[in-house]
């Protein structure tokens, strides 16, 4: 096989993928497209001259051999924290077409958490755009060791300066499919982020399973992703999809509003919108007020948490067009069970994307009977090699081909994924299992609430209860009916053991930095 290709089988299922035995990821990419005659082809579009698929794989050399330049060891670790911008593209890009491992970080945290990140990783170069310099700059005074090469993306003295005096020519490294590529830190509610090892191949699978298995991405897409390139569900949405299919990728460097995204999408009339359920909410509120135009959309995505059935609806009713719920994860890399063009239902997953195998499972390790909820565990092509500088968690997570979620799920009589909560949120009341997410979502239903977080509580017998925490859409709506009326929302659906005895209205939920409801910080 020739380098650097790989091919699918004849019937284009996405389960039999051969990748030649030098594969290094850049060079389908980025290079593919120059012999495919895109080079004249928009690949990057927003607030900055377009990138054509030529410029970018002219930017992706520089940068590689900028990077060559400063004399870093093969496979190191290269850390980001960088905007939405075409730079993401060539410094990731050209990292690993150059032998290097590039680490997106989210640009959302702090100091302390970029100090851990940097000594964890062992890093050789730290790069960042400079509105992050504060957090960045902190925990890089803050380090026992400092990398030995700290770059800007932008102004005096950034990687342009290097860049520019790079060639634009670079031979890909040698590499193979299964070799480290790049990392992503995992970020769970609990515990040290864990720096998540992603080989070559991840990137190709996704794209060929999910993209265009699913959504059948196509050249003529452009999609526009709310959720950062830094965030795995980002970088598949709006880089790597867009460079398989040799569509167009439209970037946004601040952070997302519902006016923001309107403005988008209004402005460069992506195919494909890829949201979050709390700014579908958001976008739903602000439609109160303004009309968007939103017809160049074909497909809405959502992912990162569970889309409550009855905001598909209210979106369905405003727009007309169908929200695809789908589940991800960082050690996944993208998305593994999802609703599809014209095999869609509220308030479920969906169905296993072609090429993920998923299982079931009790507590003692046996496959659960149809119906019955269980820990997911799923296996497929992307999933990530192990965690860096943890091998208890590896252990513990990756078993085999096979990957342990953390979410409890069922299959409905339609055989759609159900999702009922992270398997450490899960309650039992009155020896049953209970899913926070459900009685949430129920609560969401009403029209005076906006957010609502559900967590188990003691009551006087010590037998554990639901307690809601409930954020309302308009505060002056709080008062002494209150309760009552949401408890006789709550009745009319929910079995009984699911009523939430406590009531709780806050001005907000506590949140990851990727929106995830914290509900251990909730528990008394
Ligand atoms: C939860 C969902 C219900 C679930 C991600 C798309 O979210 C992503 O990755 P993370 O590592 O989090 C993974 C965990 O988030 N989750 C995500 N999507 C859904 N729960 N319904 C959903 N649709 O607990 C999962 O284990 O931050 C999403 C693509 C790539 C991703 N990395």
């Amino acid at each position: 096989m020739r380098d650097h290709t790989l091919t699918v089988d004849a019937s284009n299922s996405p389960a039999d993928i051969v990748f030649a035995p030098n594969f290094n990821v850049a060079v389908p990419f980025i290079d593919r497209h120059l012999e495919e005659g895109r080079a004249g082809k928009v690949a990057i579009r927003g607030a900055f001259n377009d990138v054509t698929y030529g410029d970018l794989a002219e930017q992706v050399n520089r940068c590689g051999n900028a990077l060559n330049s400063l004399g870093l060891l093969p496979g190191a670790r290269v850390l980001m924290m960088v905007a939405d911008c075409p730079e993401f593209f060539y410094l990731f890009w050209g990292a690993i077409k150059a032998g290097f491992v590039p680490v997106p970080l989210n640009t959302l945290l702090r100091a302390p958490d970029y100090q851990f990140m940097i000594e964890d990783s062992g890093c050789e170069a730290v790069v960042y755009s400079s509105v992050f310099a504060t957090e960045v700059e902190a925990a890089l005074s803050a380090v026992s060791r400092k990398p030995p090469h700290i770059l800007r993306i932008d102004g005096e003295d950034g990687i342009a300066a290097l860049m520019s005096a790079a060639s634009g020519k670079l031979e890909a490294a040698p590499a193979t499919a299964t070799d480290d590529c790049f990392w992503l830190y995992s970020s769970g509610s609990t515990g040290r982020p864990k720096g998540t090892v992603h080989a070559h191949r991840d990137i190709p699978v996704t794209a060929i399973y999910y993209a265009v298995g699913v959504l059948g991405m196509e050249e003529d897409d452009v999609c526009f992703s709310a959720a950062k390139l830094f965030f795995a569900y980002g970088l598949g949405n709006a880089m790597t999809f867009p460079l398989w299919v040799g569509a167009t990728a439209v970037l946004a460097a601040g952070p997302p509003s519902p006016a923001m995204i309107f403005d988008m999408i209004e402005t460069y009339k992506p195919t494909i919108y890829y949201g979050v359920p709390t700014l579908y909410a958001a976008q739903l509120r602000a439609m109160d007020d303004a009309s968007p135009d939103l017809s160049s959309v074909r497909a809405y995505v959502s992912a990162g948490e569970a889309l409550p059935g009855d905001i598909f609806r209210r979106w369905q009713d405003r727009t007309g067009g169908v929200i695809l719920d789908g589940i991800g994860s960082t050690e996944i890399l993208h998305i593994f069970i999802s609703n599809a063009p014209g095999d869609h239902k509220p308030g479920v997953s969906g169905r296993l994307v072609p090429g993920y195998g998923a299982k079931i499972i009790n507590e003692n390790g046996n496959e659960v009977s149809r119906g019955d909820s269980g820990a997911l565990w799923i296996k497929g092509g992307s999933i990530a090699k192990y965690y860096w500088n943890n091998p208890e968690r590896t252990a513990a997570t990756m078993q085999g081909e096979w990957i342990n979620t953390g979410d409890t799920y069922y299959q409905d009589e339609d055989g759609y994924f159900v999702y009922c909560g992270r398997n450490d949120d899960m309650m039992k009341v009155g020896g049953i299992w209970c899913s926070p997410f459900e009685i949430e979502a129920k609560l969401i239903e009403h029209p005076k609430v906006l957010e609502a977080a559900v967590v188990a509580r003691a009551d006087d017998d010590e037998l554990i209860k639901p307690e809601a925490f409930i954020v309302l859409n308009d505060p002056s709506d709080a008062g002494p009916g209150l309760e009552g009326e949401l408890l006789d929302h709550c009745k009319d659906g929910l079995a009984r053991y699911k009523y939430p005895r406590w009531f709780n209205f806050v001005d907000e939920l506590p949140k990851t930095a990727t929106g995830k409801i914290q509900r251990f910080k909730l528990r008394g």
